[in-house]
Protein backbone atom coordinates (compact mmCIF):
# COMPACT_ATOMS: atom_id res chain seq x y z
CA UNK A 1 0.00 0.00 0.00
CA UNK A 2 1.05 3.24 -0.60
CA UNK A 3 2.01 6.06 2.05
CA UNK A 4 0.77 10.00 1.64
CA UNK A 5 2.31 12.45 3.96
CA UNK A 6 0.04 15.31 4.28
CA UNK A 7 0.54 17.93 6.65
CA UNK A 8 -2.15 20.25 7.82
CA UNK A 9 -1.24 24.41 8.33
CA UNK A 10 -2.39 27.27 9.24
CA UNK A 11 -2.86 30.09 12.29
CA UNK A 12 -4.29 29.00 15.58
CA UNK A 13 -7.46 28.75 15.89
CA UNK A 14 -8.40 28.34 12.02
CA UNK A 15 -9.88 24.57 12.75
CA UNK A 16 -6.82 21.98 11.85
CA UNK A 17 -7.75 19.66 14.46
CA UNK A 18 -11.43 20.16 13.72
CA UNK A 19 -10.99 19.42 9.74
CA UNK A 20 -8.48 16.20 10.77
CA UNK A 21 -10.60 15.17 13.36
CA UNK A 22 -13.89 14.96 11.10
CA UNK A 23 -12.04 13.13 8.34
CA UNK A 24 -10.32 10.63 10.08
CA UNK A 25 -13.04 9.68 12.60
CA UNK A 26 -16.08 10.98 11.34
CA UNK A 27 -17.12 13.20 14.38
CA UNK A 28 -17.04 16.88 15.05
CA UNK A 29 -14.95 17.92 18.18
CA UNK A 30 -16.00 21.19 19.77
CA UNK A 31 -13.23 22.24 21.65
CA UNK A 32 -9.82 20.67 20.75
CA UNK A 33 -6.31 21.14 22.80
CA UNK A 34 -4.76 24.14 20.12
CA UNK A 35 -0.98 23.25 21.66
CA UNK A 36 -1.96 19.31 20.39
CA UNK A 37 0.23 18.06 17.09
CA UNK A 38 -1.00 15.02 16.62
CA UNK A 39 -0.54 12.31 13.28
CA UNK A 40 -3.58 10.52 12.42
CA UNK A 41 -3.53 7.82 10.38
CA UNK A 42 -5.94 6.58 7.60
CA UNK A 43 -6.61 3.75 5.23
CA UNK A 44 -8.95 5.26 1.91
CA UNK A 45 -9.02 4.03 -1.25
CA UNK A 46 -8.82 6.45 -4.19
CA UNK A 47 -9.45 5.61 -7.61
CA UNK A 48 -9.07 2.10 -7.11
CA UNK A 49 -6.25 2.83 -5.48
CA UNK A 50 -5.38 1.49 -1.63
CA UNK A 51 -3.65 4.70 0.26
CA UNK A 52 -2.44 4.72 3.71
CA UNK A 53 -2.53 8.35 4.58
CA UNK A 54 -0.32 9.80 7.55
CA UNK A 55 -1.59 13.21 8.70
CA UNK A 56 0.11 15.30 10.39
CA UNK A 57 -2.40 18.46 12.69
CA UNK A 58 0.24 20.89 13.23
CA UNK A 59 0.17 23.41 16.22
CA UNK A 60 2.44 26.94 16.97
CA UNK A 61 2.85 28.02 13.55
CA UNK A 62 3.50 31.49 14.82
CA UNK A 63 7.67 30.60 15.15
CA UNK A 64 9.34 28.89 13.04
CA UNK A 65 11.37 26.17 14.54
CA UNK A 66 13.88 23.50 13.08
CA UNK A 67 10.51 20.67 14.01
CA UNK A 68 8.30 22.35 11.53
CA UNK A 69 11.17 22.30 8.69
CA UNK A 70 11.74 18.89 9.25
CA UNK A 71 7.71 18.07 8.86
CA UNK A 72 7.95 20.48 5.66
CA UNK A 73 10.49 18.41 4.26
CA UNK A 74 9.22 14.88 5.01
CA UNK A 75 5.39 15.87 3.71
CA UNK A 76 4.30 15.01 0.53
CA UNK A 77 0.58 17.17 0.44
CA UNK A 78 -0.25 20.25 2.38
CA UNK A 79 -3.26 21.46 3.44
CA UNK A 80 -3.38 25.10 4.12
CA UNK A 81 -6.10 26.19 6.23
CA UNK A 82 -8.01 29.75 7.28
CA UNK A 83 -10.94 30.71 8.58
CA UNK A 84 -13.36 33.01 6.64
CA UNK A 85 -14.34 34.79 10.27
CA UNK A 86 -11.18 35.67 10.35
CA UNK A 87 -8.97 37.77 7.95
CA UNK A 88 -5.65 37.60 9.42
CA UNK A 89 -6.00 33.52 9.29
CA UNK A 90 -5.65 33.99 5.68
CA UNK A 91 -2.79 36.57 5.81
CA UNK A 92 -0.48 34.16 7.55
CA UNK A 93 -1.05 31.59 4.95
CA UNK A 94 0.99 33.42 2.48
CA UNK A 95 3.53 33.23 4.68
CA UNK A 96 3.54 29.55 5.70
CA UNK A 97 2.88 28.92 1.42
CA UNK A 98 6.16 30.77 1.14
CA UNK A 99 7.77 28.61 3.53
CA UNK A 100 6.73 25.43 1.88
CA UNK A 101 7.74 26.13 -1.46
CA UNK A 102 11.21 27.76 0.02
CA UNK A 103 11.78 24.66 1.72
CA UNK A 104 10.58 22.09 -0.71
CA UNK A 105 12.58 24.35 -3.46
CA UNK A 106 10.18 23.80 -5.84
CA UNK A 107 6.72 25.59 -6.71
CA UNK A 108 5.21 22.52 -7.53
CA UNK A 109 4.20 20.94 -4.41
CA UNK A 110 0.42 19.21 -4.03
CA UNK A 111 -1.65 21.40 -1.81
CA UNK A 112 -5.06 22.61 -1.43
CA UNK A 113 -6.57 25.88 0.06
CA UNK A 114 -9.49 25.62 2.73
CA UNK A 115 -11.47 28.65 3.78
CA UNK A 116 -12.94 27.04 7.07
CA UNK A 117 -16.06 27.72 9.39
CA UNK A 118 -17.82 28.75 5.80
CA UNK A 119 -21.21 27.53 8.11
CA UNK A 120 -20.52 30.42 9.86
CA UNK A 121 -22.48 33.02 7.48
CA UNK A 122 -22.78 35.87 10.38
CA UNK A 123 -19.32 35.92 11.75
CA UNK A 124 -17.85 36.10 8.00
CA UNK A 125 -15.61 38.30 7.61
CA UNK A 126 -13.93 36.99 4.61
CA UNK A 127 -15.77 36.31 0.94
CA UNK A 128 -15.36 33.27 -1.91
CA UNK A 129 -13.86 35.32 -4.02
CA UNK A 130 -11.23 36.26 -1.32
CA UNK A 131 -10.14 32.55 -1.38
CA UNK A 132 -10.59 32.23 -5.26
CA UNK A 133 -8.11 35.49 -5.55
CA UNK A 134 -5.35 33.67 -3.40
CA UNK A 135 -6.02 30.58 -5.05
CA UNK A 136 -5.10 32.24 -8.55
CA UNK A 137 -2.11 34.33 -7.22
CA UNK A 138 -0.85 31.01 -6.12
CA UNK A 139 -1.32 29.53 -9.46
CA UNK A 140 -4.74 27.48 -9.01
CA UNK A 141 -4.28 26.02 -5.94
CA UNK A 142 -7.44 23.79 -5.35
CA UNK A 143 -9.62 25.86 -2.75
CA UNK A 144 -12.52 24.73 -0.94
CA UNK A 145 -14.38 26.17 1.31
CA UNK A 146 -15.26 23.68 4.34
CA UNK A 147 -17.00 23.19 7.43
CA UNK A 148 -15.66 21.09 9.86
CA UNK A 149 -19.19 21.07 11.93
CA UNK A 150 -21.01 19.71 9.33
CA UNK A 151 -18.08 18.12 7.43
CA UNK A 152 -18.41 19.43 4.35
CA UNK A 153 -15.79 19.91 1.50
CA UNK A 154 -13.54 17.91 4.24
CA UNK A 155 -13.45 14.59 2.58
CA UNK A 156 -13.48 16.46 -0.83
CA UNK A 157 -10.03 18.36 0.26
CA UNK A 158 -8.31 15.83 1.30
CA UNK A 159 -8.70 13.27 -2.19
CA UNK A 160 -7.85 16.58 -3.70
CA UNK A 161 -4.51 16.68 -2.14
CA UNK A 162 -3.96 12.65 -2.06
CA UNK A 163 -4.59 12.87 -6.20
CA UNK A 164 -2.29 15.64 -6.76
CA UNK A 165 0.68 13.48 -5.32
CA UNK A 166 -0.53 10.23 -7.43
CA UNK A 167 -0.36 12.15 -10.77
CA UNK A 168 3.30 14.00 -9.53
CA UNK A 169 4.92 10.29 -8.14
CA UNK A 170 3.24 8.98 -11.59
CA UNK A 171 5.01 11.54 -13.47
CA UNK A 172 8.26 11.39 -11.87
CA UNK A 173 8.38 7.48 -12.30
CA UNK A 174 7.21 7.79 -15.65
CA UNK A 175 10.52 10.19 -16.56
CA UNK A 176 12.76 7.95 -14.40
CA UNK A 177 11.81 4.58 -16.61
CA UNK A 178 12.04 6.53 -19.81
CA UNK A 179 15.57 8.03 -18.64
CA UNK A 180 17.04 4.08 -17.54
CA UNK A 181 15.24 3.26 -21.44
CA UNK A 182 17.32 5.46 -23.18
CA UNK A 183 20.79 4.60 -21.06
CA UNK A 184 19.87 0.76 -21.79
CA UNK A 185 19.04 0.99 -25.77
CA UNK A 186 22.57 3.24 -25.37
CA UNK A 187 24.25 0.77 -23.75
CA UNK A 188 23.41 -1.70 -26.43
CA UNK A 189 23.73 0.43 -29.17
CA UNK A 190 27.42 1.04 -28.01
CA UNK A 191 28.63 -2.28 -26.73
CA UNK A 192 27.14 -4.82 -29.36
CA UNK A 193 29.04 -4.56 -32.35
CA UNK A 194 32.35 -4.26 -30.58
CA UNK A 195 32.87 -7.79 -29.54
CA UNK A 196 32.67 -11.09 -31.93
CA UNK A 197 33.63 -14.70 -30.32
CA UNK A 198 35.30 -12.72 -27.53
CA UNK A 199 38.21 -10.86 -30.01
CA UNK A 200 38.04 -7.33 -30.43
CA UNK A 201 37.39 -6.48 -33.88
CA UNK A 202 39.15 -3.56 -34.86
CA UNK A 203 36.92 -2.29 -37.92
CA UNK A 204 34.02 -2.80 -36.10
CA UNK A 205 35.50 -0.63 -33.07
CA UNK A 206 35.83 2.71 -35.22
CA UNK A 207 32.67 1.98 -36.90
CA UNK A 208 30.73 1.59 -33.22
CA UNK A 209 33.04 4.75 -32.25
CA UNK A 210 31.69 6.73 -35.37
CA UNK A 211 28.53 5.18 -34.81
CA UNK A 212 27.93 6.38 -31.49
CA UNK A 213 26.97 10.05 -31.58
CA UNK A 214 23.76 9.20 -34.08
CA UNK A 215 22.96 6.46 -31.55
CA UNK A 216 22.88 8.94 -28.77
CA UNK A 217 20.55 11.21 -31.03
CA UNK A 218 18.40 8.31 -31.70
CA UNK A 219 17.91 7.42 -27.97
CA UNK A 220 16.74 10.83 -27.10
CA UNK A 221 14.14 11.41 -30.31
CA UNK A 222 11.54 13.45 -28.88
CA UNK A 223 9.10 12.22 -31.47
CA UNK A 224 9.10 8.74 -29.46
CA UNK A 225 8.12 9.71 -25.50
CA UNK A 226 7.42 5.86 -25.13
CA UNK A 227 6.06 5.95 -21.67
CA UNK A 228 5.28 9.48 -21.46
CA UNK A 229 1.04 8.68 -22.21
CA UNK A 230 1.81 7.21 -18.66
CA UNK A 231 1.31 9.96 -16.39
CA UNK A 232 -1.89 11.22 -18.29
CA UNK A 233 -3.43 7.84 -17.14
CA UNK A 234 -3.93 8.13 -13.49
CA UNK A 235 -6.35 11.09 -13.18
N1 LIG B 1 -18.74 26.69 13.48
C1 LIG B 1 -17.58 26.06 13.26
N2 LIG B 1 -16.65 26.00 14.20
C2 LIG B 1 -15.49 25.35 13.94
C3 LIG B 1 -15.23 24.75 12.69
N3 LIG B 1 -14.00 24.20 12.72
C4 LIG B 1 -13.52 24.44 13.95
N4 LIG B 1 -14.39 25.12 14.69
C5 LIG B 1 -14.22 25.55 16.08
O1 LIG B 1 -13.11 26.44 16.13
C6 LIG B 1 -12.35 26.24 17.31
C7 LIG B 1 -10.89 25.95 16.93
O2 LIG B 1 -10.84 24.71 16.22
P1 LIG B 1 -9.52 23.79 16.22
O3 LIG B 1 -9.81 22.66 15.35
O4 LIG B 1 -9.08 23.50 17.61
O5 LIG B 1 -8.50 24.80 15.55
P2 LIG B 1 -6.90 24.61 15.32
O6 LIG B 1 -6.23 25.43 16.39
O7 LIG B 1 -6.64 25.18 13.98
O8 LIG B 1 -6.59 23.17 15.42
C8 LIG B 1 -13.03 25.06 18.07
O9 LIG B 1 -13.85 25.59 19.07
C9 LIG B 1 -13.84 24.40 16.99
O10 LIG B 1 -14.97 23.78 17.52
C10 LIG B 1 -16.26 24.85 11.69
O11 LIG B 1 -16.14 24.37 10.54
N5 LIG B 1 -17.40 25.51 12.03
MG1 LIG C 1 -5.30 22.16 16.72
Amino acid sequence: MRDYKIVVLGAGGVGKSSVTVQFVQGVYVESYDPTIEDSYRKQIEIDGRACDLEILDTAGVAQFTAMRELYIKSGKGFLLVYSVTDENSLKELLALREQVLRIKDTDNVPMVLLGNKCDLEEDRVLSIEDGVKVSQDWGLVPFYETSAMYKTNVDEAFIDVVRQIMRKEAAISAEKKQQKEQQKKLQENTKSPIEINGDINKEKVSEATTKTPRAKQSAIDPAKPKSQSKCCTIM
